[in-house]
């Protein structure tokens, strides 16, 4: 056991990490331009339950698989029975409980926004569907992504379809069990490319208060402009009350779903700092429901989730690594530099070792990547799977 001094602060903050994975990030996955797919995929819900038992195995911190309602419980309420089986075998939870409301052609001008209050209304009934289907995995979240928007100005009334919003996410809201949480994620543009209905906080946030108390809003990191300062952002939110979720992932350009830290480390340093100094050390908000919300089209798919688990753990730690009382002299002191380094300096410290200690400590392996590739888990599937999945790439047009 090492004398680190910074031992007790990481082990802390380690010991009240954990990170829900998206079962879509172990599919084979695309870009419009194509899909390379891997023989070691996961093509249905028991190989996903599967590939997220073999992280929270080596990780110990990823005991919750978010399910996207389409893809992984096609049947809706009638696929219950199954998934509850595989919480049972796997010892994974469902966790957030994500409607989809963008492939079908009736959405093609929208769903809850959509000038048709058919398509609404059949918008609404997957919602309650959706809300349904949690309440009886006992989810905590409903999670709502909402893609509707238009390509062209003048072809849509922008103003009338926030109207039909708030009327389909009240009713939402009033399907909610009580603590079940309903968040609502924005996001800029695509697949819109003129107007997006909910494209920022602000208006994810009054969307998400005129539902009602149980609405929140999900922050995912590559839903944002070039140079927005997101934790800004996450420190209003947090303020005010209204941070419900988190979707973690990186991008150099737009919402590429690239591994988390695999561009601005820092900057997800800077946003676990704000969440971890309201929530833990001031202990005056609720933590929000972190996860990770990637593709992986180049990466393996079980190898680049480790990662990622591995990379938000380092991370968070060296957040928690923060003097946040020394730090807040310095700023009301506005002495900058110094406020810099105590800041920045956390960022710098290397928590590797504090991390594999930790791990140790829960009986957990030090070095989770080593330990995949010493399993054997991806050839085993990559053989189990390949036919399956063979098919090689998929053309845009
Ligand atoms: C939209 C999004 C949303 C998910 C989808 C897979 O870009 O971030 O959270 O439903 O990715
Ligand atoms: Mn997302």
């Amino acid at each position: 056991m090492s004398n680190d001094p910074n031992r007790s602060r990481v082990f802390d903050a380690l010991d009240k990490f954990a990170i829900e994975i998206p079962s879509w990030g172990f599919a084979n996955t695309g870009t419009r331009f194509g899909k390379f797919t891997q023989a070691a995929a996961a093509a249905c819900i028991e190989e996903k339950f599967a590939d997220a038992a073999e992280v929270n195995r080596l990780t110990g911190v990823t005991p919750t698989l978010a399910l996207h309602v389409l893809w992984d419980l096609p049947r809706g309420l009638a696929d219950i029975g199954k998934i509850k089986e595989l919480e049972e075998n796997t010892g994974v939870r469902a966790g957030s409980i994500n409607p989809n409301l963008f492939q079908e052609a009736d959405y093609k001008f929208g769903s809850i926004a959509n000038p048709s209050p058919e398509v609404r209304a059949k918008a609404v009934a997957h919602l309650i569907d959706s809300v349904e289907i949690g309440k009886a995995l006992g989810s905590a979240e409903v999670s709502l992504w909402i893609a509707d928007g238009s390509n062209y100005p003048g072809t849509q009334s922008m103003r009338r379809r926030i109207g039909w919003m708030q009327e389909a996410l009240a009713q939402t809201h009033a399907a909610l069990a009580p603590g079940q949480i309903m968040l609502v994620e924005y996001k800029p543009f695509e697949p819109a490319f003129y107007h997006t209905d909910i494209a920022d906080w602000g208006m994810a946030l009054e969307l998400s208060r005129g539902a009602g108390p149980q609405a929140k809003v999900l922050v995912d990191t590559g839903h944002h402009y070039q140079g927005t300062n997101i934790e800004q952002i996450v420190a209003w939110l947090l303020e005010l009350n209204a941070l419900g979720g988190f979707h973690f992932n990186d991008r150099k350009y737009a919402d590429d779903d690239l591994t988390i830290g695999s561009i601005d480390p820092y900057q997800v340093f800077r946003i676990f700092h704000e969440i971890h100094f309201e929530c833990i050390v001031r202990g005056a908000k609720k933590m929000p429901a972190f996860m990770i919300d990637q593709s992986h089209n180049l990466k393996g798919k079980v190898e680049a989730m480790v990662q990622s688990v591995v990379t938000a753990q380092e991370l968070y730690a060296k957040a928690a690594l923060v003097d946040q009382q020394k730090l807040a002299e310095l700023q009301d002191a506005c002495r900058l530099v110094e406020a810099e380094e105590e800041f920045r300096g956390a960022f710098w410290q290397d928590v590797r070792p504090l991390l594999r200690e930790w791990r140790v400590s829960k009986g957990l392996p030090p070095d989770p990547m080593a330990a995949l590739r010493e399993s054997g888990y991806v050839e085993k599937i990559s053989e189990e799977r390949g036919a399956k999945n063979a098919g090689g790439a998929s053309s845009y047009a």
